[in-house]
């Protein structure tokens, strides 16, 4: 086990002093702290986390830090490869990877595949890595960032699960809303129309949609949970609606909406009548520490209407909730309804784990 401090300690002795990235729980420690950092900035994905880091260089000649869970370094890859790579503008990065799925670790289904490739990957754009489990790792690392500075390459390091010392006072999760996010996700799954299908994002909300059907024992073949593919749930609706009679309804997160926020454009246009998009907006990252999405400044009506929904509605408290999700339900137009929530308050939500059982029944 290490302190974050003395990991933030050992980046600032690297003259590190600009951070940017996505939120992962591997590393709830590590953005906790710099939450009250002031160079620190929340990208939406981490492409764009990359992309401010190699702006940062440039503007500054300073190697900046860059952290992600190991599922977004896919998305880090296009500005990785054709940009700062070596052979390209040979950009000189720090890379914190919270490691999901590492081999020495039991994981969720969903992180195997990334986490056995994760070191393969980063060998692929020959980039140097240390595995930090103790502080005598740092040393290795502090050897490949001189390296890197020297050399104006890309340098990471991978953290796996349990590795960074928990400061639970340090990681408060705030309610920026107030209307109950069970409440509302109760009420919406006891109403929701036959021939209906839910697919829903990554983070809380399918969880919490799980835990909810088998409390009320509710029909488990609508639900297609996203375990992974963050910022893709409108997406995979799309295609789905697009080509099913069924109405889908698709629960997303600000999170999620804001990792891949142009593909609600290509709902708004192509939608048809039978989709529906919730968005369940706590304006966290809940499920990974908290830290904020700054979306409680975004007017989702105005818009959701100007990316092509023709009806668009928010909802921010219990008055005819019912008659209100009644009403988006079963209105015959593409819709999108923001919902302002707060954080889940669900202690030990469950996980899908059955991922080809849940395929199967939904498309059946
Ligand atoms: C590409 C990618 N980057 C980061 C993560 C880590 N991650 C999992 S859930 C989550 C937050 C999602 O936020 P939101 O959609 O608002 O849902 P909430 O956590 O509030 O339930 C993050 C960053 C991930 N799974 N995939």
């Amino acid at each position: 086990m290490i302190k974050v401090d003395a990991l933030i300690s050992f980046l600032k002795k690297n003259n590190t002093d600009f951070y940017t990235g996505v939120p992962d729980s591997v590393l709830k420690e590590f953005c906790s702290i710099l939450k009250n950092k002031k160079n620190h900035i929340i990208a939406t994905n981490e492409g764009a986390a990359i992309s401010l880091g190699i702006g940062y260089y440039l503007a500054t000649k300073k190697i900046p830090c860059v952290y992600m869970q190991n599922s977004g370094l896919s998305n880090a890859l296009n500005p990785l490869i054709s940009i700062a790579h070596k052979k390209v503008y040979s950009i000189p990065l720090i890379l914190v990877i919270g490691w999901r799925g590492s081999p020495r670790i039991k994981d969720e289904p969903q992180h195997k595949v990334k986490g056995e490739i994760t070191q393969k990957l980063l060998n692929l754009l020959n980039i140097k890595h240390t595995i930090i489990r103790t502080n005598k790792d740092l040393n290795k690392f502090d050897k490949q960032i001189k390296f890197a500075k020297k050399n104006k390459t890309i340098v990471a390091c991978l953290i796996e699960q349990g590795t960074l010392e928990k400061d639970i006072k340090k990681n408060s999760r705030k309610d920026y809303y107030k209307l109950d996010k069970e409440a509302f996700l109760k009420i919406m799954l006891q109403n929701i129309p036959i021939n209906s299908k839910i697919i829903s994002s990554t983070g809380y909300n399918s969880r919490e949609i799980m835990y909810l059907v088998n409390k009320y024992k509710l029909n488990k073949t609508y639900n297609f949970y996203m375990v992974g593919g963050m910022g893709h749930t409108s997406s995979v609706a799309l295609g789905y609606s697009l080509f099913s009679k069924n109405k889908i309804i698709c629960i997303d997160g600000d999170g999620s909406l804001l990792m891949h926020l142009g593909a609600l454009k290509t709902a708004g246009y192509f939608a048809k009548n039978n989709f529906k998009y919730i968005l369940l907006n706590n304006n966290t990252h809940d499920s990974v520490g908290g830290q904020s999405t700054y979306a409680d400044n975004i007017n989702f009506e105005k818009l959701s209407k100007s990316l092509g929904f023709k009806k668009s509605y928010t909802v921010y408290n219990h008055k005819n909730l019912e008659k209100k999700i009644k009403n988006f339900l079963n209105i015959k137009a593409a819709s999108f309804m923001e919902v302002k929530v707060t954080n889940s308050k669900i202690k030990k939500l469950p996980r899908p784990k059955d991922l080809i059982k849940i395929k199967k029944e939904f498309m059946n």
